[in-house]
C-alpha cells in the first residue's frame, strides 16, 4: 500500500506473523521483545516528531550474536529492519516508514579500554555518548565527539550517521577516530573489522563503508575509537559581533592566534538566540546581531591564557566585536554552551521545524538566511541561522505552528539549488535518512549514487536493512 504522507510504496517485504514473535521471544527473553502499542510509540516517532512509522515489534538484543541471529532470521523471512540507537536523528532515518521491525541497541552498553592501546576504547553500539565520555574521565580520556544530543544518542548511531558536532574543527570526524568496527550484515554475517591499530593498510579499509551508512549496509555492533586526552585547560568565550563580515574576520584571527588550541568555533544569529529566550527562558548576558562561541582545549593554562588574551585584544583593537565574555569556570562555560546546544529544542517548541544542515562556502554562507527571510510568508515564527562556523556548516531553520506546505515550497528546492550552485552539500553532518533521499542528486552525481546502490545490493540483496532511506528509489 502507498503511504499518503510521503508518496512512497511499501516494499514487498513480509508482514510480521505470530510465529516470528515466538522465534524472537525464544531467542531473547520475552521482555526484550516489545509488541504492546503503548511501549512501541516512542520507537515509532522521530525526535522532531515529523516522521511516524507503524512498527509492531521492537527487539532489544544485548550481544552481537543475538543481532546476528535476528538478522539471519529476518533476511530468510524477508522482514524489513530499522536499526535504532538513541533516536535523536534529524532526517527521519531512525524510525520505520511502514511496519519495519525496530532493532534497538539500547541494551548493548558494555565497553572496555583496549588491551593493546590504552587510548582506544572498544564500545558496544548502545553506549550513550555522554555516559561513555564520563566513564572515560577516570582514564583521563574523552570521546573525540561532542553534540547537543550527547545525553541520549548512542555511539553506534553516531558512527552510523558520521555525526559531526561542535568539535570537528579540532578532533575531525569519526572517519578519523574510529579505528575499527564490528557490524552484522543483512544475512547475519558478522563483519569483524574491530582493529585497534592506528595504521593498517592491509587491504580495503571497509570500516568506512559503515561509517555514515545510516543503518542501510549493516548493524554496527561494536566500535574501536581512538580517544583524546582530556584537556587540562579549557576556555570558552561568547563574542558579540555586529555583522557576518566581522564574524569571518574573528574566525581568521582565532585561527592565527589560537591555532592548535581552538577546539570549537560556533555561531548563532539573534533570531536563534531570541527563540531560545522565548521558548526556554535562557539568554546570553550580552546582546548582539550575531554571536561567536569559541572554545580552547590545551594542556597549560598559562600558555593558553596568553594566546586567548592575544586573540581577544586583537579582535577588540580591530573593532570586530562590540562585547564579549571569556571564562574558564566550568559552570559558566556550561551556561554559555547551553544556549547553543538547546537551539533545536527551542525551535521544536514552536511547532513544525523545517530543518537544514548545509555545507556552504563562506562567501554564500549567511546570505542564504537573509535571502530566505525575504521569501518566507508572515506565518513563519522563526527564520534563523546558527551552526559550526569552523566547518562551513550552516544550520538553517524555519518554524511554523503547524506544517505548512506553502512554506516548504518557498524553501525547497530553492535552498538545495542554491547549495548545489555553491558546490556545497545538502547534508553536512545529519545524513540523508528518509527526508532528504529525493534531494541526494543535488550533492551526488548519478554514477556516485549508482555505486552506492550497487554497494547496498551487494551487502543487502533483499534490501531489508532500513529500506526507504538514503538511496532514492532503491529496488532490491
Ligand atoms: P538514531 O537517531 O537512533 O539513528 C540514526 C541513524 O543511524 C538511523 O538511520 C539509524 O537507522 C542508524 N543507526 C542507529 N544505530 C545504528 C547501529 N547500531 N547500526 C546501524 N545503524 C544505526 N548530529 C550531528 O551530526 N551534529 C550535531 O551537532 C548534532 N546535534 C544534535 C542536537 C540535538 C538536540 C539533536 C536532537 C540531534 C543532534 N544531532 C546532531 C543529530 C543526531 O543526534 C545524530 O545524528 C546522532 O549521531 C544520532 O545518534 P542516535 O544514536 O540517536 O541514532
Ligand atoms: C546542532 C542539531 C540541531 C539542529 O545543533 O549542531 O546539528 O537544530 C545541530 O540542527
Ligand atoms: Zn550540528
Amino acid at each position: 500500500y502507498t503511504s499518503k504522507r510521503y508518496s512512497v510504496k511499501r516494499g514487498d517485504f513480509s508482514c510480521l506473523e505470530d510465529r516470528d514473535i515466538v522465534f524472537f521471544k525464544h531467542l531473547l527473553d520475552k521482555n526484550r521483545v516489545l509488541t504492546d502499542p503503548f511501549d512501541l510509540e516512542k520507537y515509532n516517532v522521530d525526535w522532531l516528531k515529523t516522521v511516524r512509522g507503524k512498527s509492531a515489534c521492537v527487539l532489544k538484543p544485548r550481544t552481537t550474536k543475538e543481532v546476528s541471529e535476528i538478522m539471519r532470521y529476518c533476511n530468510e523471512k524477508k522482514l524489513a529492519v530499522v536499526p535504532q540507537g538513541g533516536n535523536t536523528g534529524l532526517v527521519g532515518g531512525s524510525v520505520p516508514v511502514f511496519d519495519e521491525i525496530v532493532l534497538s541497541t539500547e541494551l548493548m552498553t558494555r565497553f572496555r579500554i583496549s588491551e593493546n592501546n590504552p587510548a582506544v576504547v572498544i564500545a558496544q553500539a548502545g553506549c550513550v555518548l555522554e555516559k561513555l565520555d564520563t566513564a572515560l574521565n577516570q582514564h583521563n580520556l574523552m570521546v573525540p565527539l561532542d553534540l547537543g544530543a550527547k545525553g541520549s544518542c548512542h555511539i553506534g548511531g553516531n558512527v552510523s550517521t558520521n555525526a559531526g558536532g561542535v568539535r570537528v574543527l579540532r578532533y575531525r570526524n569519526l572517519h578519523g577516530s574510529v579505528l575499527g568496527l564490528e557490524a552484522v550484515l543483512a544475512d547475519g554475517t558478522i563483519f569483524n573489522g574491530l582493529s585497534t591499530n592506528l595504521k593498517d593498510n592491509s587491504g580495503y579499509d571497509l570500516r568506512h563503508l559503515f561509517i555514515g551508512s545510516e543503518g542501510t549496509l549493516g548493524v554496527v555492533t561494536r566500535v574501536a575509537i581512538l580517544c583524546s586526552l582530556r584537556p587540562k585547560s579549557v576556555t570558552t568565550c561568547l563574542l558579540a559581533v555586529p555583522d557576518f563580515e566581522s564574524l569571518l574576520k574573528v574566525f581568521v584571527v582565532a585561527k592565527q592566534r589560537l591555532g592548535e588550541i581552538m577546539s570549537a568555533c560556533e555561531f548563532m544569529d539573534s533570531d536563534s538566540v531570541a527563540c531560545a529566550k522565548r521558548n526556554l527562558g535562557i539568554e546570553p548576558p550580552i546582546q548582539s546581531r550575531l554571536y561567536a562561541l569559541l572554545e580552547t582545549h590545551g594542556m597549560d593554562s598559562n600558555h593558553d591564557e596568553e594566546k586567548v588574551d592575544g586573540f581577544i585584544n586583537q579582535v577588540m583593537k580591530e573593532g570586530l566585536i562590540t562585547d564579549g565574555i571569556l571564562t574558564s569556570e566550568p559552570s559558566k562555560m556550561k551556561k554559555l554552551w547551553e544556549i547553543r546546544e538547546r537551539l533545536a529544542e527551542a525551535l521544536r517548541k514552536e511547532g513544525y521545524t523545517y530543518k537544514y544542515d548545509v555545507s556552504l562556502p563562506f562567501a554564500s554562507f549567511y546570505k542564504i538566511v537573509e535571502v530566505m527571510r525575504k521569501r518566507l510568508p508572515k506565518t513563519v515564527i522563526t527564520c534563523c541561522g546558527y551552526g559550526h562556523l569552523g566547518d562551513n556548516n550552516l544550520h538553517f531553520n524555519v518554524t511554523t505552528k503547524e506544517f505548512d506546505p506553502t512554506v516548504l515550497t518557498r524553501i525547497e528546492p530553492f535552498l538545495y539549488e542554491y547549495t548545489k550552485r555553491c558546490f556545497g552539500s545538502i547534508s553536512a553532518e545529519h545524513g540523508i535518512g528518509f527526508k532528504k533521499r529525493n534531494y541526494l542528486y543535488y550533492s551526488k552525481n548519478p554514477a556516485f549514487v549508482h555505486m552506492m546502490a550497487e554497494t547496498k545490493r551487494t551487502l543487502d540483496p533483499n534490501g531489508i536493512l532500513n529500506p526507504y532511506k538514503v538511496l532514492p528509489d532503491f529496488e532490491a
